[in-house]
């Protein structure tokens, strides 16, 4: 480990690399990584390549310095919450450090801090922080924390233990703005969002004996409320609510037609397992995949296919 901090010392530009499609918990990580940047006065960059940011980020420090264009004097990236390098979006060649938590993780950095049974990325970086004594002060601390609130569903999944809260608490004392954070990425839902949920659950399916809920997303839909993908994960985790369900399933159409898939588990099935059949990965309890080139029909008959139920 301790060459790593010599890795990033010696580099005279660093990018850190929040994923596609970004969440609160690769935002988060990737911002706590740029203040530290700061904090040892290194030339930094914050990228991400999706332009269309969740508003809701906007609580996390440094959102405002996201640039969507990779710089070409970059000499080394620091990733955060990527799982494997499409994630990245179009990045140049340079050494890079994976800080990440997916199961399905491909270590395709030259240095992976990855830990898979970590609640979030934010955790990873929590640790590392802690274990280099590296001053984690309120810019850092509420950065991690909106990972950690995010990817731990608002400390109720199944990860969350002792060295969740423990580090909560940490967090809190090092002056994490909690409510804020909160009051953005778990009480803030978009009209538009919230009217599709309405429409999502509505339209769900029970199949598999109401072992699964499916929710089937045509891009008429999302147009129709002027909502967005990420505005479809609200139906999605609340399918697990219902007490037969194991697994929920979306499948949503994208503008270049391909198909979407996100699924969420309660834990006896390895939704991690049934994402990378399809090229996809993810987590246990949350994982998702890309599926080119069919209907939505057709889409939803394989994918329900590859999920054995008990
Ligand atoms: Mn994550």
């Amino acid at each position: 480990m301790e060459n790593i901090l010599d890795v990033i010392k010696k580099a005279r530009h660093v990018t850190v690399v929040a994923h596609i499609h970004p969440d609160a918990d690769s935002v988060g990580s990737a911002s706590a990584l740029y203040t530290y940047m700061l904090q040892l006065h290194k030339k930094v960059t914050f990228y991400c390549a999706t332009k269309a940011i969740d508003p809701a980020l906007k609580c996390i420090p440094w959102v405002d310095k996201i640039k969507h264009t990779f710089p070409k004097s970059s000499d080394l990236v620091l990733s955060a919450d990527c799982g494997n390098k499409c994630r990245l979006g179009e990045i140049l060649d340079v050494l890079l450090i994976n800080f990440d938590h997916h199961a399905s993780n491909e270590l395709f950095g030259n240095y992976n801090i990855v830990n898979k049974e970590a609640v979030s990325t934010s955790q990873v970086v929590f640790d590392f922080f802690v274990h280099h004594n590296i001053t984690i002060n309120s810019k850092i601390a509420t950065a991690l924390y909106a990972g950690l609130l995010d990817d731990s569903r608002n400390f109720l999944n199944s990860k969350v233990d002792e060295k969740t809260f423990n580090m909560a608490a940490f967090l809190c004392a090092r002056g994490a703005k909690t409510a804020i954070v909160a009051n953005h990425i778990s009480k803030q839902i978009p009209l538009s969002a919230f009217r599709l949920k309405a429409a999502m659950m509505s339209n769900m399916q029970l199949v598999s004996q109401a072992h699964i809920a499916l929710f089937i997303v045509p891009l008429k839909m999302l147009d129709d409320y002027g909502a967005h993908h990420r505005d479809c994960k609200l139906a999605l985790e609340e399918g697990l609510y219902l007490p037969s369900v194991e697994v929920s399933l979306l499948l949503c159409e994208n503008r270049d037609l391909s198909i979407k898939g996100s699924l969420r588990s309660k834990g006896k099935i390895d939704v991690n397992m049934i994402a990378q059949k399809f090229g996809g990965g993810g987590h246990i309890y949350s994982a998702g995949f890309k599926i080119n080139n069919q209907s939505l029909e057709k889409a939803s008959d394989m994918v329900l296919g590859d999920i054995d139920m008990f």
